[in-house]
């Protein structure tokens, strides 16, 4: 966590970083960026001259034994005024990867070196441009795989998750000033007033930590998704289930028992939120080498999903054959009972069943409950869509979280025990201050002196 003093606070001290920012390949554009101190002296190695600040200029594009390789568009933006807070200079070229490369080439003969993988955006967390959780959104950003996701990071890069923490750690910091000041003053009698004031601004904290979490454990779900597993006895309708899911013709689905082998992973969405789908070969006993192998592999998938859709023939129901199959399913592992082939058994409606949480009738074959199994995939996963605007958190993030919250409830035995109280804000604030990289013990010097009158 880089303190103030490891904040340099200009960018003379570095060096000048170019790097190409659009993707490998060919495209109608292609931009350079460089940021640093030597960006007016690379400016008028390429182009001529800086030009204008924000003024977008066309101009040719001049390597270093002075021949013009292409003509295109020069943005200058002065320090502190842009994306790192040093002097940028952004050169739109046209699109192809040679012309790229010699305008690359162009910067780091005139003094630039070449950057390392987000080396733009860790100068601009230490120019103070953004904090390390909005650091983090940048990259969230742009590694969005829906909507919702690309949504919530750029809330993150807006700044709302951090505001969010920083609020808890404001909180924190006045009840941390406040418990200093009894400390400070054993003579001052530490009334029922004081305690019952710290009982209440911790229940708060708490609270809000709560919502934060909450939300951050929705964020972090449209991040890494849940991991679904399909077991079931051969010709149930697994592969064809996943092809629904899938919107596509990904398994090969046949009449003949046995049809699936290998392990099928397919990547889907729903709602937003990512789920890794693995379709598997029928349990059951087989002489056939290829299937064997195909059933062990099953069952090395079933270890290892987060939630196991088993895959039942509705009009065969669960008999003793699917019952040793359930037995043998692990314990601990989340599981949804799917009867399939509804359209199949006379009389029966396709849907959740209201009086077992965990069932669903579908048909693969016409979609029908297919809805009701989507929205049980998404419960299962804990989302709740229907929740406020989620962050887009890390493992980080919520290990920090949780961590604050363990230090909170301690804080809650250590009421009254006043140094070991503070001691446990002070743990939670710094778990907290590590999700946006900024914390000094001056903002806790400046809380107390600002709140107390010591001269008293
Ligand atoms: N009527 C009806 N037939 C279905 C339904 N789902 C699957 N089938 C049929 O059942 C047969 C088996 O389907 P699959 O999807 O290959 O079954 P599977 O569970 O993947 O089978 P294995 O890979 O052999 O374990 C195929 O002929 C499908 O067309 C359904 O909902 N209704
Ligand atoms: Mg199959």
């Amino acid at each position: 966590m880089p303190s103030a003093e490891d904040r340099p606070t200009r960018g003379s001290t570095r060096d000048t970083i170019a790097a190409i920012a659009t993707p490998a390949g060919r495209g109608g554009i292609g931009v350079v960026r460089v940021s640093g101190p030597g960006v007016a002296g690379i400016a008028q190695s390429i182009l001529g001259g800086l030009p204008a600040p924000r003024r977008a200029v066309q101009r040719p594009f001049v390597d270093a034994r002075g021949d013009t390789f292409d003509r295109g568009i020069a943005l200058y933006f002065p320090a502190p005024h842009s994306y790192t807070g040093e002097p940028v200079l952004e050169l739109q070229g046209h699109g192809g990867p040679v012309v790229m490369q010699m305008l690359l080439g162009a910067c780091l003969d005139a003094g630039a070196r070449i950057a390392d993988p987000g080396e733009f955006t860790r100068r601009a967390y230490l120019e103070g441009k953004l904090d390390l959780a909005q650091a983090e959104a940048v990259a969230d950003l742009i590694d969005a795989a829906s909507r919702e996701a690309a949504r919530s990071a750029l809330h993150s890069l807006a700044g709302e998750f951090s505001a969010a923490v920083n609020a808890l750690v404001a909180q924190l910091t006045e009840l941390r000033a406040l418990t200093e000041a009894v400390l400070d003053f054993p003579q001052e009698e530490v009334d029922e007033l004081h305690l019952e004031d710290a009982r209440a601004r911790l229940a708060h904290v708490r609270a809000a930590l709560e919502q934060v979490l909450a939300k951050s454990r929705q964020g972090s779900l449209l991040r890494s998704g849940i991991h679904v597993v399909f077991a079931g006895r051969p010709n149930v309708g697994k592969s064809s289930l996943l092809n629904r899911l899938a919107g596509e013709d990904r398994a090969i689905v046949t009449p003949i028992a046995g049809t699936t082998r290998d392990a099928l992973r397919e990547a889907i969405h729903i709602d937003g939120v990512p789920i890794i789908v693995v379709d598997t070969a029928g349990l059951r006993e087989s002489h056939d080498q290829i299937e064997r192998l195909g059933v062990e592999r099953a069952w090395r998938e079933v270890t290892r999903a987060d939630l196991v859709l088993v895959v039942l023939e509705g009009g065969v129901g669960i008999g003793a054959e699917e019952q040793e199959m359930l037995s043998r399913l692990p314990a601990e592992a989340a599981r949804l009972l799917v009867f399939n082939k509804v359209d199949l058994v006379p009389g029966a409606t396709a849907g959740r069943r209201p009086q077992a949480a965990n069932e669903v009738w579908v048909s693969a074959k016409t979609g029908a409950g297919l809805e009701d199994l989507r929205r049980m995939l998404l419960e299962a996963a804990g989302w709740n869509g229907a929740g406020e605007s989620p962050f887009l958190a890390r493992e980080r993030h919520l290990r920090a979280l949780a961590r604050a919250r363990r230090h909170l409830e301690e804080a809650v035995q250590q009421l009254e025990r006043w140094e070991f109280f503070a001691e446990e804000l002070r743990l939670a604030q710094s778990a907290l201050s590590e999700i946006t990289g900024a914390f000094t013990a001056d903002d806790l010097l400046g809380e107390i002196f600002s709140r107390f009158c010591i001269g008293k």
